[in-house]
C-alpha cells in the first residue's frame, strides 16, 4: 500500500496557521513524524488563498525537503500553479491532480514527459464527477490515452475515483471497487488511490467509516492512500490487511512495527 501523508494540507486549522504565521518548525516537525510514521509520499497543499499559493507551496517544499528525503505530492486544484513550482522539487514525486476538465492535462503532461514523475488523475470532466463506473472508466481511459502521447505510461497514474458520500449513494464503495476493476482491466499496471474521509461525509463515527473503507479497498485492489500516517488505527488496518492477504511474509512488517511501537 502506498502511502500518500495528507497532514501538510492548508485546509487544516492548524497548518493554516503555521502557514500565516511562516512557523517553519511546525511543518518541518509535520514532514519528520509523517515520514517516521511510514509515509511513501507527502503531499504539500497550500489551501485557499489563491495569490499567494505558489509562494507558500514554494515555502512548504523547502522546509518538507530540508526535513525529509520522501517525495512530494504536489496537490493544486490550479495546474498552472503546480507547473510553476514544479522546479522547485528535488526529486520526482506526484502530481496531484490532473482530470480530463479544461486543460489540465496539456499542461501537465509535457511537464513530466521523459521524467520519473508520477500523477494522480482525478476521474472528473467538464460535466463534473460522475458516479457511475462506466463513464469514470470512460474518462480514465481519455486521460491514459492523452498520457501515452506524452510516453507516459499506465503505471505511472493513479486513477483517483473521487468516492461519493455513503450517506447520499448507499453503493459508493461498491461502484468504486466496480471502476478500479474496469480500469485495471484495461490498463493492468495502473495504480489507484482515494482519499479516505470522503466516504463518511454527513456520517457519524467517520473513523470507522474510513477505516472499514480501506480495508474493503484494499483487499479489492486499491494500490495507495491519500491518509493520516498518524492515525494508528488506519496504520495497524493497513499491516493486518497486508498480513491477511498474504503480503507480509512471516508476518515481519506486522512483528516489526509492533516492536517499534508504531501499532497497538
Ligand atoms: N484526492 C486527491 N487529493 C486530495 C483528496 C482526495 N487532496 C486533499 C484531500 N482529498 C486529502 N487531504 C486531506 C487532508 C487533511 C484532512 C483530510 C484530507 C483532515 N485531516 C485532519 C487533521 O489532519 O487534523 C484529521 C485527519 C484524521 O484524523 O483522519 O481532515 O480525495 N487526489
Amino acid at each position: 500500500m502506498i502511502i500518500i501523508g495528507e497532514k501538510l494540507n492548508g485546509s487544516v486549522p492548524s497548518v493554516k496557521e503555521a502557514i500565516k504565521a511562516r512557523n517553519e518548525q511546525f511543518i518541518y516537525d509535520l514532514a519528520v513524524r509523517q515520514a517516521k510514521a511510514g509515509a511513501h509520499y507527502l503531499d504539500v497543499c497550500a489551501g485557499t488563498n489563491p495569490e499567494d499559493e505558489a509562494d507558500t507551496l514554494v515555502w512548504m517544499m523547502d522546509i518538507v525537503q530540508d526535513a525529509v528525503k520522501v517525495p512530494l505530492c504536489i496537490d493544486s486544484p490550479n495546474v498552472r500553479v503546480i507547473a510553476k513550482v514544479f522546479k522547485n522539487a528535488k526529486i520526482p514525486g506526484i502530481i496531484n491532480s490532473v482530470s480530463a476538465e479544461g486543460e489540465k492535462c496539456e499542461v501537465i503532461f509535457p511537464l513530466i514527459e521523459g521524467t520519473d514523475w508520477k500523477v494522480i488523475a482525478l476521474t472528473c470532466d467538464n460535466a463534473g464527477i460522475p458516479a457511475d463506473s462506466e463513464k469514470r472508466t470512460e474518462i480514465t481511459r481519455s486521460i491514459v490515452e492523452k498520457a501515452l502521447k506524452h510516453s507516459i505510461s499506465p503505471d505511472r497514474i493513479f486513477v483517483d475515483p473521487l468516492v461519493t458520500a455513503l450517506s447520499t449513494d448507499n453503493t459508493s464503495l461498491l461502484k468504486f471497487i466496480e471502476t478500479l476493476r474496469y480500469v485495471k482491466e484495461i490498463y493492468p499496471t495502473i495504480k489507484v488511490t482515494s482519499g479516505l474521509s470522503n466516504i463518511s461525509f454527513g456520517m457519524p463515527l467517520r473513523k470507522i467509516i474510513n477505516q472499514n473503507f480501506l480495508a474493503l479497498a484494499l483487499y479489492n485492489g486499491m494500490d495507495s492512500a491519500i491518509m493520516d500516517p498518524l492515525n494508528r488505527d488506519l496504520r495497524a488496518t493497513i499491516l493486518a490487511c497486508e498480513a491477511l492477504l498474504g503480503r507480509d511474509r512471516l508476518c515481519r512488517k506486522w512483528f516489526d512495527a509492533y516492536r517499534k511501537k508504531l501499532i497497538g
